[in-house]
């Protein structure tokens, strides 16, 4: 593992991220042993109870908690349900003459973690019966689209974050600012995209497991935990951790943005994260723990209503293959020859398949729309497709790393989706894509003034938004498996159709 001082912007892969051994000075944490004994404890415990930090470790925790606090904690220990589990006690009478605390409850290998913050709510319920008529109106969106505008739009409401982003991760984890809605005297993020390095590979799997962190003061002192390492020789894993410190590079970048707090919560589907909700707010805002468990819940049920939009988007999708088929059926039902129907034919796939131009080889003709090589360029790369299987569809988003040529087709096609309709001579039918850093422009203020961390300008939206500019640097957007599967059935379509129109020409002749 690496050493804190050790982490720069080439090895953040490698930060341990779950083990930075601090926590956020909003609460305090004790870890204890099985038997109660306190192992670990964070060094503003003194701010929470009337305590040395060095006094307690290795005594007993019912020094610190009288009975009752301590019945409850024990009995939602018992209820925990599964390793990444949490369970929390709002509004809690810890000690005598203390105010009412909230405290997280979670294991942590072998120890107990507890965690405890100042309540700021009367511990009833309130906070979650917010999200109930939220919920409703999630579920009346009618698109995947919608659902996010209202996602985003609700949770301003629930968080007064001054921004709130939905953050789409791509099948290559680079993401894509989806939703927002900000104050209005801040920039815009919405439309813009992020390289993966921007939430590196531990933080994206940390986020399955652990739904919501909120970084509630960007320049607040942090509190360590003690001792820094326990007897096993390890620091304490704080993966499920609320209180948990967040790694300094992002801190870094936080601040360059002028944010003063930050916090988001996992979307997922199907338990794989597909994106975050993302709040900022440009002074330090700490949320109570029973609204922030009420944001967690707006979360899971945003990830539940989503997956389910999804499905029925992509079931509308399947439908629409299906229309495109009937569609082209009749037209040779009606004997229109392929050709005259071109434009028709690459409307009607568009909805299924988006595109940005088109050709059609067939029997000699050579038709195109749109961001299309010509006739000539094209030969060439007909020869290129005649080297891939003729019995199936074949698709690139990088075309210029299979075909170095790719630059003589024009300088901006870089996807191709090439539908074999005929064997000898082959005869195609090919969708092209633009390449997508083109399509994608930096809308912002280019050099806000910032005054860069230790790392320089590069942890800055506008110049992550350059550095994912230069990772898809000659890729289109990419052909997703249900537009390939659609691809392929229209190959069968388009074979059909054009045997029946020979047979039928034949026929004529005979
Ligand atoms: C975490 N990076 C994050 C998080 C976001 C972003 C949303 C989640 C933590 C949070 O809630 O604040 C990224 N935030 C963005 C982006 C925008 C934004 C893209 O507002 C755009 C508007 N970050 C970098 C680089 C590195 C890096 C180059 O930009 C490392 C080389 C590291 N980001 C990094 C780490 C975390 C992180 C380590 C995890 C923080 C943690 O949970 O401890």
């Amino acid at each position: 593992n690496l050493q804190p001082q050790d982490v720069d912007l080439t090895n953040c892969e490698r930060e341990p991220i779950h083990q930075l051994g601090h926590v956020q000075d909003f609460g305090c944490l004790i870890a204890v042993s099985h038997d109660w004994n306190i192992t670990h404890v964070s060094d503003n415990v003194g701010r929470f109870f009337d305590v040395n930090p060095q006094d307690i470790i290795g005594g007993p925790l019912s020094r610190l908690l009288n009975p009752t606090a301590l019945h409850d904690i024990r009995g939602r220990l018992q209820v925990l349900a599964g390793a990444d589990a949490v369970e929390r006690l709002f509004h809690l009478d810890v000690a005598q003459a203390s105010v009412p605390m909230d405290v997280a409850i979670h294991m942590s290998g072998r120890s107990i973690v507890l965690e405890f913050e100042r309540s700021m709510t009367r511990g009833a319920g309130d906070q979650a019966s917010l999200v109930r008529p939220m919920i409703d109106r999630l579920n009346g969106a009618q698109s995947p689209a919608q659902l996010l505008d209202l996602a985003v739009r609700n949770m301003r409401a629930l968080t007064g974050f001054d921004r709130i982003m939905l953050y789409k991760f791509a099948d290559d984890d680079s993401g894509e600012v989806v939703a927002e809605v900000t104050r209005p005297d801040l920039e815009a993020f919405k439309g813009l995209r992020y390289p993966a390095s921007d939430i590196p590979k531990q933080a994206r799997a940390l986020y399955e497991r652990s739904l919501l962190r909120i970084i509630a003061d960007v320049d607040g002192p942090r509190s360590q935990v003690l001792p820094e390492r326990g007897p096993d020789g390890a620091p304490l894993d704080m993966s499920m951790s609320s209180l948990r410190a967040v790694s300094p590079i992002h801190l870094e970048y936080l601040r360059n943005m002028g944010v003063g707090a930050s916090m988001s919560v996992s979307v997922l589907r199907r338990g794989k994260l597909w994106g975050l909700i993302a709040c900022h707010h440009m002074s330090p805002r700490t949320l109570s723990y029973e609204t922030r468990s009420a944001v967690e819940m707006f979360g899971l049920v945003l990830s539940f209503v989503l997956d389910q939009k999804l499905s029925d988007e992509e079931q509308t999708q399947l439908e629409r293959a299906r229309s495109v088929h009937d569609q082209l059926m009749s037209q040779v039902v009606e004997g229109t020859p392929l050709a005259e129907n071109f434009d028709a034919f690459t409307n009607a796939i568009a909805d299924v398949i988006p595109w940005d131009g088109a050709i059609a080889t067939i029997g000699g003709s050579f038709q195109s729309r749109g961001l299309a090589p010509t006739a000539e360029a094209f030969g060439k790369l007909q020869r290129f497709l005649n080297t891939t299987q003729a019995s199936s569809i074949y698709a690139t988003s990088e075309l210029a790393k299979v075909y170095p040529e790719a630059e003589e087709l024009g300088p901006d096609i870089a996807g191709i989706l090439a539908i074999p309709v005929s064997r000898t001579p082959r005869d195609y039918f090919v969708l092209f894509r633009r390449e997508i850093a083109r399509t994608v422009v930096w809308a912002g203020n280019p050099d806000k003034p910032v005054t860069p961390g230790p790392n320089g300008a590069r942890l800055t939206p506008r110049k992550s938004f350059a550095a994912w500019q230069e990772v898809v640097r000659g890729t289109s957007q990419p052909w997703t498996e249900a537009e390939l599967r659609a691809a392929e059935s229209m190959r069968t379509t388009l074979i059909e159709i054009i045997l029946r129109l020979t047979d039928s020409a034949s026929q004529d002749r005979d």
